[in-house]
């Protein structure tokens, strides 16, 4: 995993920002369960071909929003061109995505430890955009047990899981709240860009 620091300016990251609010106005934000019916903490929405879901079926990508049955808006091309040049950035090139799930953590929100398998190419890499309030990110290896090394990642901060890491296991113990007052309504925003498809 890479982490680059401060990759967005604040002008930059209050673009992302309204970028996410656009697919939200197609795509509503909405709370996923797990598969015993238990919510999230987090709530997501997806643009893309594809986008992350998870309910009574289980951890899946799906064509339309659950909610308005209609597809998931497009990546929009600066969102993918900023994943593709972070990638390479990484050293992954050729990075073309077709899916960013973007979650929403409100006051107390947090994302348990888990692993992203549920991709076909695990081969390319996963590129993670933060914004808004700063968060404790942990993140670990092949064992859910640990160790791990706890970062924190903050506003314009990018993130870059591939090779080795690519299945390491992780998770957002925390948002320190109030640290941003980027995201309307207070919180953190995290993009996910990846590939779902073979
Ligand atoms: C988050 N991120 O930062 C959650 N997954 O809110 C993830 O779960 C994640 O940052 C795969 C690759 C990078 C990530
Ligand atoms: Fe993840």
């Amino acid at each position: 995993m890479k982490v680059i620091r401060d990759r967005l300016t604040r002008g930059e990251q209050a673009d992302l920002v309204q970028t996410v609010l656009g697919i939200a106005d197609e795509a509503p934000f909405y709370t996923p369960t797990m598969r015993g019916g238990a919510p999230f903490r987090v709530q997501i929405t997806s643009a893309g071909v594809v986008g992350w879901t998870s309910d009574e079926l289980g951890y899946r990508y799906v064509r339309e929003h659950p909610g308005t049955k209609r597809p998931w808006p497009s990546i929009p091309d600066r969102t993918a061109d900023l994943a593709t040049a972070a990638a390479t950035y990484a050293g992954f090139l050729g990075f073309k995505p077709d899916t960013c799930l973007v979650n929403l953590y409100r006051d107390g929100s947090k994302r348990g430890l888990h692993r992203d398998d549920d991709e076909l190419d695990k081969t390319a890499p996963i590129v993670s955009v933060s914004l808004g309030d700063t968060c404790k990110f942990r993140f670990g290896g092949a064992s859910k047990s640990g160790p791990f090394t706890d970062w924190e990642l903050r506003s314009g901060d990018i993130v870059v899981f591939g090779g080795p890491s690519r299945l390491a296991w992780h998770g957002v113990s925390k948002i320190l709240r109030g640290t941003s007052g980027l995201v309307p309504g207070g919180g953190r925003l995290n993009l996910t860009i990846r590939k779902a498809l073979a």
